[in-house]
C-alpha cells in the first residue's frame, strides 16, 4: 500500500550509466599516467565513508566552514534575499542545507544536485517532508556536464547556487574556469554562487587530512576499486595497492594516488591493463587556493566576489560571488 504521508519523487536523471562509467575507467586507465575521475567515489558506501572523514579530527574542513557558516549565516541570508531559489552542486546528505534554509527567507525552491543516485533521492523527499512550503526537485547528475535546469513552480527573485565543502577544490584549473563560466550563465546575472574555497596552509596540516590515522581516506580511496569490480564486473586485488596522498606545493593540489605494490594486471570490458611495480593511478586532486588567484578566476567567469568569509587561522573561506 502507498504511504500517503510520503511524495513520491522521481529525481530528474542526467546521471552517468554503467556505459559512461566503463567508458570513463578505460580511458583513465589507458593514459600514461593512470587516473580516475574522483565523482565516481560516491557510490552508496563511498558516500557513507565520506561521511565518518566528515567526523575525523585532522579533515578540518567540515568543521573549520560550519564554524564560519555559523558566524555569518545571517549577513549571508541576507545577501540571497527573499523568494531565492536555491540550487546545490554535491548535496550529499543535504546536511550542509538545512541551516542556510533555515535562515532564508522564504525561499521558493530547493534543487539538490548530485551523482549519488541512491543517496538524493532518500534525502530529498526527507527534505520535502521537512519543509512543506518548499518545492525541493532532485536531480541526478555529474554537474560538470551540461543539463537542463526545470523552472521553479514559484518565480523566484534570484537563483543562488550553493556548493559548499570545497569540492570546487577537485577541478583542474581550466575545467574549474569553465565550470564557474557555466554556474554564471546557470544563475544568470545578479544570480550569485555560494561557495566554500579551502585555502594553502601548511603541508604538514594538509598531509594529516588526508592521511588520517583511522584510515578512513585509504578506505574511502580503496572504494573506488571496490566499485568499479562491483559494477564494471573487473578483478583488482585491493590487497595489493597502497593509498598514497601528499600535498604537492607547485601544483598547490593534494593529490591522491593508489599505488600498485607488485607488477600485475586487471581485466576490464574485454580489455588487459598491466601495472608496472611501484606504478600509480591518481585518483583525485584537491587544489588550495590563495583568495587572490581565486578571485581572478571568478572575475574571468563573469562574478565580482562581493563577501569573503574566513577564520581566524584562514583555513578556509566562504565567498558570496554575484553574476555581472
Ligand atoms: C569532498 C572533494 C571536498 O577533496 O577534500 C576527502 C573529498 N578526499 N578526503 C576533498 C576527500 C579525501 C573532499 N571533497
Amino acid at each position: 500500500m502507498k504511504d500517503e504521508g510520503l511524495t513520491e519523487m522521481a529525481p530528474l536523471d542526467f546521471g552517468p550509466g554503467r556505459d559512461r562509467f566503463l567508458a570513463e575507467v578505460l580511458a583513465g586507465l589507458g593514459k600514461p599516467q593512470k587516473e580516475l575521475p574522483s565523482k565516481y567515489f560516491y557510490d552508496e558506501r563511498g558516500a557513507d565513508v565520506f561521511e565518518r572523514i566528515c567526523q575525523v579530527e585532522e579533515y578540518y574542513i567540515p568543521r573549520v566552514e560550519a564554524s564560519i557558516m555559523q558566524a555569518h549565516i545571517g549577513e549571508m541570508a541576507d545577501l540571497i534575499g527573499h523568494n531565492a531559489l536555491l540550487m546545490e552542486f554535491g548535496s550529499g546528505n543535504c546536511e550542509k542545507v538545512r541551516f542556510l534554509l533555515d535562515h532564508l527567507s522564504d525561499p521558493v525552491a530547493y534543487f539538490p544536485v548530485d551523482i549519488s543516485r541512491e543517496q538524493l533521492l532518500i534525502v530529498a523527499e526527507q527534505l520535502a517532508s521537512e519543509y512543506p512550503e518548499l518545492e525541493v526537485c532532485p536531480i541526478c547528475a555529474d554537474y560538470l556536464a551540461r543539463f537542463d535546469v526545470p523552472e521553479a513552480k514559484r518565480h523566484p527573485e534570484r537563483r543562488c547556487i550553493y556548493f559548499p565543502g570545497s569540492t570546487f577544490g577537485n577541478l583542474d584549473p581550466v575545467p574549474a574556469q569553465r565550470f564557474l563560466e557555466r554556474v554564471a550563465s546557470t544563475c544568470g546575472q545578479g544570480g550569485a554562487l555560494l561557495i566554500g574555497v579551502d585555502l594553502k596552509k601548511d603541508p604538514v596540516v594538509l598531509h594529516r587530512a588526508y592521511n588520517d590515522r583511522d584510515g578512513l581516506t585509504a578506505e574511502f580511496n580503496f572504494n573506488l576499486l571496490r566499485r568499479i569490480n562491483r559494477e564494471l564486473d573487473c578483478d583488482f586485488d585491493l590487497e595489493s595497492f597502497r593509498h598514497y596522498a601528499f600535498y604537492n606545493p607547485r601544483m598547490s593540489r593534494v593529490e591522491m594516488h593508489l599505488i600498485s605494490d607488485r607488477e600485475q594486471a586487471v581485466h576490464l570490458g574485454g580489455q588487459t591493463i598491466s601495472f608496472a611495480a611501484g606504478e600509480s593511478i591518481w585518483t583525485e586532486s584537491s587544489y588550495k587556493y590563495d583568495l587572490k588567484d581565486f578571485e581572478r578566476m571568478a572575475s574571468g567567469a563573469g562574478f565580482n566576489v562581493e563577501r569573503v568569509w574566513t577564520d581566524e587561522r584562514q583555513w578556509f573561506s566562504v565567498q558570496y560571488l554575484v553574476c555581472r
